[in-house]
């Protein structure tokens, strides 16, 4: 049953009719413009004719369509978020779609001035702590972010957190959207590389985060000759706590895997709930030693024509847990390989060749594997799955782990072009695969239910769309959903070359917007935007309605960290200095354009607890608060109170003031702290 020849046209044909509409009105704008100029009352800047411009300029229709699509005028919002990994800035960015404008960045595993994330700040201190130490003891400061992942209600994201790993420290942090804040990191007890997480199951009660390099598990020394005997990989299923939006870690767990650098995974929805699928490389066990004249390890982990897909029974998993049939390795509970292969919660299909992504169709039928080495995505179907694994097999690979056959799973391959990567879906029964070699974008067509919405043949190529460069992920409007918007899709490129004005030998990210609304080969890039930080790998994309940011905190004194009102929090006509030995707590409010109070006096050597409540209900009415020389630096948000403390070790006179340009008089929003010298 083909149904859509007549629902996607109408789809394109609106598409160009409003393209054109809009290039109309532009054009009679202009006339108009044209007419008060005559007639003299000339406004600046308006009186240009559009053809001229876009002459003067080189643009041709197609960019003129792009700009049109694109553009969006002062004050208006943008459709979607896009919340895009920072890479290696540890950070989280926030773009809005189409306009493709970043709005904030999100301090997550690094320290951030502005925000005044990690320059005294306890509660963003203790955030940081939690996220584990270096061995001398201080906080680890930075992190190579890879995958944001949104809460899902029913397979669809609900905007209320996001989540995002640390490949470098196996670390998993939880952000809040309605104040766009990180209230947790979580550091994994067992291993120390991350890569197959964040992903969420559909109601969001798990966050799972799959290992990659393999390595004794619980920080262990064995030499790497004891390699298939004692270096394990993992998975972790964080349980998260919805109601205090934290994950609780008494009651998450992880399951041990064979020695293989487990990749990216998905969580398996509707009819795959309670599956959770990773993919594997290095299934080779390749140990490296190029020095000694051992295969370099990209060649060694690249032997094998197949390596494996993991397919976990999350459901079985969780009984197995809380029946406690666990090993404790750092006081974490670990479901050993010998009682995951026991009890049936484990199996493995083999993937070719060096997959990368492994991702489930909305319908949660099928999982799509992508082999880099291959030309083709690889197609899983569901069914097939559950029917071979009720089958049996005598089948295992070295560790005992059932070994499904290959061809009883496989639904269908697709060849699409050289290193596809990554895959994500629409509205309209088609998938995208990144491709990282070829620099393209791939559409085709998904097979069952999904088949019923192209007029194209099921698993076919329809479209490669160009990008440049080297592309790594791709996201789509809502793409990780049950229900995919379609509309936009965001190519994530690694390599921009001569994308942009020429900055040295470091170059930005580019992230190229893609117009994905139209059907069958319909599907140009209408924007590029230079991504000026770490790499981003991925990024989810969430219709901008279903977030519900808080304008201002909820009620004065309030604690972002508790989410909640701090007990102690200064408030207005309460201000005050108190002493007890020499442990001086200030208790201070700001608002424009002064700190109460405006002279702090105090001691060499006393130990200082700072409170300052912004006491504002002022939409943005944001102050900053830095002391010289300590290393301090706040912003408080209307309503909020934070809290520092330091050691007073420096004698002398410092000037505190405001760095938000709050008002008029925010040069005079200061204040004077004298520390008197302690002979
Ligand atoms: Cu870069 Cu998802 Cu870490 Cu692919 S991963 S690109
Ligand atoms: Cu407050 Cu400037």
């Amino acid at each position: 049953m083909k149904l859509n020849r007549s629902s996607t046209r109408p789809l394109l044909l609106v598409t160009v009719l409003m393209i054109l509409a809009a290039m109309a009105v532009l054009v009679v704008s202009c006339q108009d413009n044209a007419e008060q100029a005559a007639s003299g009352a000339q406004v600046a800047g308006a009186t240009e004719d559009i053809n001229a411009i876009a002459e003067a300029r080189g643009l041709t229709p197609a960019d003129i369509a792009a700009a049109v699509k694109t553009y969006t005028p002062s004050g208006k919002h943008d459709e979607y978020y896009q919340f895009a990994s920072g890479g290696q800035s540890g950070q989280v960015y926030v773009i809005g779609l189409p306009s493709m404008r970043i709005i904030k960045q999100i301090a997550v595993f690094t320290p951030e001035p502005w925000q005044g994330f990690g320059y005294g700040e306890l509660g963003t201190m203790s955030v940081l702590e939690q996220g584990g130490l270096t061995p001398d003891g201080s906080p680890l400061t930075w992190a190579d972010t890879h995958h944001p992942a949104l809460s899902e209600m029913d397979g669809d994201y609900d905007g209320d957190f996001l989540f995002i790993n640390d490949k470098a420290n196996a670390r998993v942090a939880v952000i809040d959207l309605r104040d766009f804040d990180v209230k947790q990191i979580v550091k994994n007890p067992i291993t120390l590389s991350d890569h197959g997480g964040t992903f969420v199951t559909p109601d969001t009660d798990y966050i799972v985060e799959g290992g990659q390099y393999a390595m004794p598990l619980g920080f262990a020394y064995s030499s790497i000759e004891n390699y298939e005997e004692d270096y394990r990989g993992m998975i972790t299923f964080w349980k998260f706590d919805r109601e205090k939006g934290r994950i609780d870690t008494a009651q998450s767990f992880a399951i041990e895997l064979p020695p293989y650098w487990q990749d990216l995974c998905d969580s398996g929805k509707l009819v795959s709930e309670g599956w959770v699928f990773c993919n594997s490389i290095n299934t080779e066990m390749a140990t490296g030693g190029v020095e000694l004249g051992n295969p370099p390890f990209e060649s060694g982990a690249s032997q094998r024509d197949m390596d494996y897909l993991h397919v976990f029974n999350l459901e079985k998993a969780k009984e197995v847990y809380a029946a406690g049939n666990v090993e404790m390795i750092n006081d974490f509970p670990v479901i050993t390989l010998e009682t995951a292969i026991a009890e049936g919660l484990l199996y493995f299909v083999p993937e070719p060749k060096s997959p990368h992504g492994v991702d489930v169709t909305p319908d949660g039928e099928f999982m799509v594997v992508a082999g880099k080495l291959d030309p083709h995505v690889t197609i899983f179907g569901f069914d097939k799955l559950m029917a071979a694994i009720e089958a049996g097999t005598s089948e295992t690979d070295a560790f005992g782990v059932p070994v499904l056959d290959f061809d009883a799973v496989m639904e269908a391959q697709v060849e699409l072009g050289l290193g596809p990567l990554h895959t994500q879906y629409d509205d309209k029964g088609y998938a995208y695969t990144s491709l990282f070699l070829d620099s393209a974008v791939a559409r085709w067509t998904l097979g069952g239910a999904a088949d019923e919405l192209t007029e194209e043949p099921a698993w076919t190529l329809v479209q490669k769309t160009p990008v440049q460069y080297n592309i790594g992920h791709i996201t789509a409007a809502e793409g990780d959903t049950v229900s995919p918007d379609g509309q936009w899709l965001v190519a994530m490129n690694k390599w921009a070359v001569d994308r942009f004005l020429p900055v040295g030998p470091l170059l930005p990210q580019n992230f190229q917007l893609l117009d994905i609304s139209g059907t069958g080969t319909d599907m140009p890039v209408v924007y590029d935007m230079p991504l000026p930080d770490g790499e981003p790998h991925y990024a989810q994309i969430i219709k901008a309605d279903k977030i519900e940011a808080w304008e201002v905190y909820p009620e004065i004194g309030w604690d972002p960290h508790t989410q909640a009102v701090n007990p102690d929090a200064p408030l207005a006509g309460e201000e005050r200095i108190e002493r007890e030995g020499n442990e001086v707590h200030v208790y201070m409010t700001a608002i424009r354009s002064h700190f109460t109070p405006e002279r702090v006096e105090i001691q060499q050597g006393d130990h200082v607890v700072w409170h300052i409540t912004n006491i504002e209900r002022a939409l943005d009415a944001t102050h900053g608060f830095t002391i010289p020389n300590y290393n301090i630096h706040v912003s408080i948000e209307p309503g909020e109170t934070v809290s520092f403390e330091f050691d007073a070790l420096q004698s002398g006179v410092f000037s505190y003031y405001c760095t938000e340009f709050c008002s008029a008089l925010h040069l005079e929003m200061m204040g004077y702290m004298m520390i008197t010298p302690s002979e």
